[in-house]
């Protein structure tokens, strides 16, 4: 079986290594998920794959699954943090004009507040 993709310089890759500590809520073979250090809202989770995949324009029809399993655990995390009633809003931002800033896939998971739309 290939080894998972791995970047040792990124910072994400680093905190699923254990290399950089992080405030976890959540984790299994494939996904983690993570406080936000620079939190946006009340709650503000990162879920992350395990692997490495710099940006949505980066995935192959191969990381379909993995993406799914993204959402399955921000539906787990959400609800382990009392927000499934409330709602909450799951972001993922890519390229320049999205503000990304990690170039690792992370979906934002932000709630505990009531929100407005649109986004920008
Ligand atoms: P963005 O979608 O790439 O803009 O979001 C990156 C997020 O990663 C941002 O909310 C940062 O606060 C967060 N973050 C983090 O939680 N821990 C880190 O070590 C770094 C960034 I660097």
């Amino acid at each position: 079986m290939a080894s998972k993709r791995f970047e040792e310089s990124c910072i994400f890759c680093k905190i699923v290594a254990g290399q950089i500590p992080s405030k976890q809520v959540y984790s299994d073979d494939d996904v983690l998920a993570f406080h936000d250090v620079n939190p946006a809202a009340p709650v503000h989770v990162l879920i992350i794959p395990k692997e490495h995949i710099p940006t949505i324009n980066d995935l192959q029809a191969s990381d379909a699954e993995i993406m799914g399993k993204l959402m399955l655990a921000a539906r787990k995390v959400a609800s382990q943090l009392g927000l499934a009633e409330s709602g909450y809003r799951l972001i993922l931002n890519c390229g320049p004009d999205a503000l990304q800033s990690v170039f690792h896939i992370h979906m934002h998971l932000v709630g505990g507040q009531k929100m407005g739309w649109p986004p920008f």
